[in-house]
């Protein structure tokens, strides 16, 4: 081999070679990517392939051979440590490493145990990459010019490099729409973009976020509270501790919009069990209730819910800020001696949850390891919303009462798909077939709804309890408008597409026995305020926006995370301001002004707690702002 003269840069080409071969292999084997179909083993086997070349590429600046071997050896050492890390670290956690988790001081004592615990010797073979590049640099006789490379070739490769990741991030968005801006989850970020490009993703999202942490000093508080408190609404005597001591269960019901409810398709009812329940003695009906969620969507109500906040209005909070102070409900109800929980058949990682039910003091994340899905119980997204149903009140059982958990539902999800046998009306027939399998999944939903209040009822936890169940988001985006048109029998323009945007929101209360309609406009961000308040819990000294539905001095202003907006008259959409009554444009287009100001206003506010990191400045026992000496060093 030494008399052979092998082509200029082969040692280098060796290099790239072996360290994306070894990365892909450890990809297989070292970590459960769940592939789907070709194109995703095919993004997931080209995925290292652009930040190998720009990192090796590095070499051909270099003139003298040993200088050049000295930083191949050196990229090696540091793709195979940031790869072994994660091998080390999933070994444990399941999930893959990122920034916060190595500065969570608390985090710090698990991980150094836990990995220690997870190295074998037998784990050399991931480093084989090394290996093989230094065989190659002792073996392969370059030709004797290798040196330095001229500037045009230089250039050529970087090209050639750059064309590789576009390629790439371009398939990854064929796959999965939206990857980086609402950046869903870290297994699918590294399936996409790879292991290298999501560490360095990840690097620029967790800095751009201490950055304008940093900035902060807690100042800028005394104007959000200020704010704050002008709009808080006193509780409603009578609806105050309507449901103090019981079980909290709150259920997200996925992507369900009010237009289905009390309502038919072709001849057929979509959501039987839900129409009764809005007629219910023990239900309190909300009709005219709004998601306020952005790209964040599921995450996003759950951010609403326990935080009273708005969500951001690019990328999932959850992901950006789950290092956060937050004052959640669970945090209230804990400290009230509730076991506070969320139950939710997907992996942990999804939207960061694992994360950031640390940082909103959730105990504990039944995630789809303490679920069993058996034979024919997976459907689309995952488990099947029966059987998760089902399972969720067994945990229930076990549980420490009084608890709080949150079911988080998932079969009524894009694309809508079920089992034959789970179909239980027909589909509708218009140019959408989401809209189409749409009615069929809610159906489903609904049916597992009524299952999950049977099986309430079968364990004994039911008369102790109250219900609260809401959607979390539309199902069906403008995209479908033209289906939408022929469903509803009326054109969709921007006030029909924003009055789309209702949600149910129900509040069952088993023996309340004085259940009426309640026509209240609101939103989600009312959620954490009104429900605290049915569980005789104050909440005048937090810093959330909402207000308590049932209080007389709710204000009817509901401010959509994109800036629309709906009031007791307007409905702002579209830089139009209609008549919420006649759904026209109103004379005066003025009128909505001074609301339109207000929204961006309390947004801005939300904004700037989110981050700021704000929270950790106050005292919510006291509702004071923090001393400086009390105030933990960032
Ligand atoms: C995933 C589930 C659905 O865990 O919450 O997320 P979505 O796409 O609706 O935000
Ligand atoms: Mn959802």
């Amino acid at each position: 081999m030494k008399n052979k003269e092998w082509p200029k840069h082969s040692v280098l080409a060796i290099a790239v070679i072996a360290t994306w071969l070894t990365t892909y292999v450890v990809y297989k084997t070292a970590f459960s990517i769940t592939i789907d179909n070709a194109l995703q083993e095919f993004i997931l086997f080209l995925n290292p392939l652009s930040l190998l070349l720009f990192a090796y590429g590095g070499a051909l600046f270099f003139k003298s051979k040993k200088a050049r071997n000295r930083y191949i050896l050196v990229i090696a050492v540091l793709t195979s440590v940031v790869l072994y890390g994660n091998v080390a670290f999933y070994r444990f956690f399941t999930d893959f490493i990122t920034l916060p988790v190595l500065f969570q001081t608390d985090n710090f004592g698990d991980i150094g145990n836990s990995a220690a615990a997870s190295i074998f010797w037998t784990d050399i073979v991931y480093f084989a990459d090394i290996i093989i590049i230094l065989l190659a640099m002792r073996f392969v006789n370059e030709k004797q010019t290798a040196a330095k490379s001229a500037a045009t070739h230089r250039k050529a490769y970087f090209v050639l490099s750059a064309a590789v990741l576009f390629f790439n991030l371009g398939l990854a968005e064929a796959e999965r729409p939206q990857l980086l801006t609402r950046s869903f989850d870290r297994e699918m970020l590294v399936k996409n973009l790879g292991m290298y490009n999501y560490h360095l993703y990840d690097v620029y999202i967790q800095s751009k976020s201490q950055a304008q942490r940093a900035l902060a000093d807690g100042s800028e508080l005394t104007e959000v509270t200020n704010y704050v408190r002008s709009n808080q609404a006193e509780p409603s005597e009578e609806m105050f501790g309507a449901a103090e001591g019981r079980n909290l269960i709150v259920v997200t019901l996925e992507s369900l919009q009010t237009f289905v409810l009390n309502n038919e398709m072709n001849g057929e009812t979509i959501t039987p069990f839900m129409n009764e329940l809005t007629q219910d003695e023990d239900t309190i009906y909300f009709p005219n209730f709004y998601h306020q969620t952005g790209l964040g969507k599921t995450s996003d109500s759950e951010f609403l819910l326990e935080t009273g906040m708005y969500p951001l209005s690019g990328g999932a909070v959850f992901f950006t800020h789950s290092g956060n102070t937050f004052n959640s409900m669970a945090e209230k109800m804990g400290n009230e001696g509730y076991a506070t929980n969320v139950q939710h058949a997907n992996t942990k990682s999804f939207w960061n949850r694992d994360m950031m039910y640390e940082s909103l003091e959730i105990d504990k994340f039944y995630d789809i390891q303490s679920f069993t899905v058996g034979e024919g119980e997976a459907v689309n997204w995952g488990m099947k919303d029966i059987p998760f149903f089902e399972q969720s009140v067994g945990h229930m059982s076990e549980m420490q009462q009084p608890f709080y958990t949150r079911l988080l539902s998932l079969t009524n999800h894009h694309p809508f798909t079920l089992d034959e046998e789970d179909k239980m009306i027909d589909e509708y027939d218009s140019n959408s077939g989401t809209l189409n399998r749409y009615f069929q999944t809610v159906r489903y939903l609904d049916e597992a709804v009524k299952t999950l209040f049977e099986d309430l009822k079968e364990q004994g936890l039911y008369e102790n309890s109250i219900i609260v169940m809401y959607g979390d988001h539309y199902g069906i985006s403008d995209n479908h408008n033209e289906a939408m048109a022929q469903y509803l029998d009326k054109e969709i323009t921007p006030y029909e597409s924003a009055q789309l945007q209702k949600v149910p929101f129900f509040v069952h209360i088993p023996g309340y026995e004085e259940g009426y309609v309640n026509e209240e406009i609101g939103g989600q961000v009312d959620m954490r305020s009104t429900i605290l308040h049915l569980m005789g819990m104050e909440t005048e000294k937090d810093i959330q926006f909402g207000g308590d539905l049932f209080s007389e001095e709710h204000e009817e202003f509901v401010i959509f995370r994109d800036g629309r907006f709906v009031t007791d008259e307007y409905v702002y959409a579209a830089n139009v301001c209609y008549d919420i009554e006649t759904g026209e444009p109103v004379e005066d287009q003025s009128l909505c002004d001074p609301y339109a100001e207000r929204a961006l206003e309390e947004l801005q506010y939300s904004e700037s707690i989110i981050n700021g990191d704000l929270l950790r400045f106050y005292e919510e026992e006291n509702g004071q702002l923090k001393t400086l000496d009390e105030q933990e060093q960032p």
